[in-house]
This record gives structure tokens, C-alpha cells and sequence, in this order.
């Protein structure tokens, strides 16, 4: 009889997880720590083959940008058959961007890819960069026969395994940093490690996995404030090349019907930009057909962003037109959930 050994490979990117702080002004700040396994000797007590590449220099997530998620998406091709599962350890503020841009990245995934890190660092005596680093070690290389338990891109932080298009960090302190508005977590680490099964994407493994690196940064997003000006909006919405904007509104999806500001979006739609709306409130969906205020969007063509998080509306519409396609197709992805990013 064989056991199953894991591999996996952790994936150090930077963020609070490996910090140090700077003598000069105390500000913590990213520091190369290759040696990942020393800094937890727990790891040894683990049966995994554990491998690790670092980010030369690793970063504070602030500084992420599409460059380091075709960077990530890379890694994770060249290594994609001869590990089980991926750990990325990513910096907090910017993880849940990172995590909804390489779901779509990775097509046809069918293997764990699991962003973690920490509010304070590793180093650090009340640390909770183990617990996260070892949880998502666990997950990462958790399966059933020969089948993993979460072949998704995935964010584990505190206690609990979340789709990573569908998380958003919501608390600069508590060591509970994220929260899944509108979709249940996956899985429930305590005691026991609970599988919230009927929620976890199954692939379809027709298609071979691959990656797509051609992300377009043409796209903007525009909160709306009551007193927002005309020509705040105009100003956005003319960006030269801009391709999409997401256009995030009031409740369920509503945004003021001043002639202006209706004259504006539909002036840019007929020049053919894409507008995303989705709603500014964490819980809950866009349902534009409920409101005086938010017919006249439906009416003059802006797009739904049904249930989706800010984090997953700026990276799918990144992603799309990257791929090169027509603006009607782009309208049917976005109308339709491509890596579990809404409900319909
Ligand atoms: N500034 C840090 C980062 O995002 C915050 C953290 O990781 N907790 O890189």
C-alpha cells in the first residue's frame, strides 16, 4: 500500500507575514525570509513535501499590480503537475484583489490554490501566521482519493476557508480580517476541518489547465456620494481608452436619475464603454428594476453586477477584455457567473 505524501508549494509574496520593523521610524516593512520552514518548526512535524519560492523582493500587498499576478499565475503553471496544492502567502490589504484576479487567471483549475498571511507578523510572540500558514497548508493538500477537496482559489484566514472572488478583507485589526458577504465559507476549520461540500466548485476536467496573463488595466471605479459632481463623473467617464467602469451605487443598485447624470452614462455607453453596477452595500445584490433610480440604468444598458464584490467586478472586467473579445460577449460573461463570482 502507497501513502499519499503531499506537495505543496508555498508561494511567499510578501505582506505583514514576513515583516520586520524598521529600526528608524518603527513602520513594518517586507523582508526576504527564505528560510519559511525554519521560522515554524511545526511544519517538520507535518507528512508533507513542503518546497517554497519567494518573491524577490517580496512586497507590501499595496504595491501588488497585475504584473505580480501574471508573475503568480506563471509559477503556478511551471509547477502545476508536480504539486498538489499552492499556498500563497500574500499580504492582507490587497489579498482578496489578488485572489479574484487569478481565479480567473486559472482556467480550468482543478488543484487548491490558497492565499493566507497575517495581521502581525511571524516573528511576533501572538503571531497569527502559524495557525493561517499551517490550516492552509492542511487544506491545501486535503483530498479524497485522488480527488482535493477545494481545487479553488481560495482565501483562509482566522478560521474559516472562503471563495477567494467572493471575500473581502473587512477589518485592519482583528485577527478575523475577511468576510464572505454572500457566499457561504467553504469549509470551518475548529476541531474538526468541516467541508461545506455543496458549495465547493467541482470541475469539470474536460479541459486542461492553463492560464491566461493578458489582463487590461483600462478599467475604473466610480463610487457614487450624495453631491457627487457632474464633473467628477464626466471626467471618469472620459478617461481616454477606457474600456469599463465599475460603478458602484446605492443599495440595490440605484444612483441618482438627475438628467446629468443619466445624459453622462448613456453618452459613454453609446461610445462604447462597458458599466458594471454594483451595489456599495457589503450584503445583498444589485436588482436595478426595483427603483425609479435604478430603471433609467437598466434602461440605457448599464450591466448588472448582480452579488459581486468590488474585488471581483475591477478583476473580471480586467480579465475579459484582456481575452480580446467582442463587447456583446463581454456582456453575456458578465451576465453570467464564470468562476462562481455571483448569483443568478
Ligand atoms: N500592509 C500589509 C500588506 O497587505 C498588511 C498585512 O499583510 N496584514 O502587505
Amino acid at each position: 500500500m502507497t501513502f499519499y505524501r503531499p506537495n505543496i508549494l508555498i508561494i511567499y509574496t510578501g505582506g505583514t507575514i514576513g515583516m520586520v520593523r524598521n529600526s528608524k521610524n518603527g513602520s513594518l516593512k517586507p523582508f526576504p525570509f527564505n528560510h519559511i520552514l525554519d521560522e515554524i518548526p511545526e511544519l517538520g512535524r507535518f507528512n508533507h513535501q513542503i518546497t517554497s519560492h519567494t518573491f524577490n523582493p517580496p512586497i507590501d500587498s499595496s504595491n501588488i499590480d497585475p504584473e505580480q499576478w501574471v508573475k503568480l499565475a506563471e509559477i503556478i503553471k511551471t509547477n502545476y503537475k508536480i504539486f498538489d496544492g499552492f499556498v500563497v502567502l500574500h499580504g492582507t490589504d490587497t489579498m482578496a484583489y489578488s485572489a479574484s484576479a487569478l481565479s480567473f487567471m486559472l482556467e480550468n483549475l482543478d488543484k487548491p490554490v490558497i492565499f493566507t498571511g497575517s495581521q502581525l507578523p511571524i516573528g511576533s510572540i501572538r503571531t497569527d501566521a502559524k495557525e493561517n500558514l499551517i490550516s492552509a497548508i492542511e487544506l491545501a493538500s486535503a483530498r479524497k482519493g485522488n480527488t482535493p477537496n477545494v481545487p479553488e482559489v481560495c482565501i483562509f484566514f482566522q478560521n474559516k476557508l472562503y471563495r477567494g472572488n467572493r471575500t473581502s478583507k473587512f477589518n485592519a485589526e482583528e485577527f478575523k480580517a475577511f468576510q464572505s458577504y454572500n457566499f457561504p465559507a467553504l469549509a470551518e476549520v475548529g476541531v474538526h476541518i468541516r467541508y461545506n461540500t455543496p458549495f465547493i466548485h467541482i470541475p469539470d476536467g474536460r479541459n486542461k489547465f492553463n492560464i491566461h496573463t493578458k489582463l487590461s488595466t483600462d478599467v475604473a471605479l466610480l463610487k457614487l456620494f450624495p453631491g457627487i459632481s457632474e464633473k467628477v463623473v464626466e471626467s471618469v467617464l472620459n478617461i481616454s481608452e477606457l474600456q469599463a467602469v465599475v460603478l458602484e451605487t446605492y443599495g440595490s443598485g440605484n444612483a441618482p436619475n438627475h438628467r446629468w447624470f443619466i445624459e453622462q452614462i448613456k453618452k459613454a455607453l453609446d461610445r462604447g464603454l462597458v458599466i458594471l453596477n454594483i451595489t456599495q452595500c457589503a450584503e445583498g445584490k444589485v436588482e436595478m428594476g426595483m427603483y425609479e433610480t435604478g430603471i433609467e440604468l437598466e434602461k440605457a444598458g448599464v450591466v448588472s453586477g448582480y452579488d459581486m464584490t468590488t474585488e471581483a467586478a475591477v478583476t473580471k472586467l480586467m480579465y475579459l477584455f484582456g481575452k480580446k473579445m467582442s463587447r456583446n460577449e463581454i456582456i453575456m460573461d458578465l451576465n453570467r457567473s464564470i468562476r462562481g463570482e455571483i448569483t443568478i
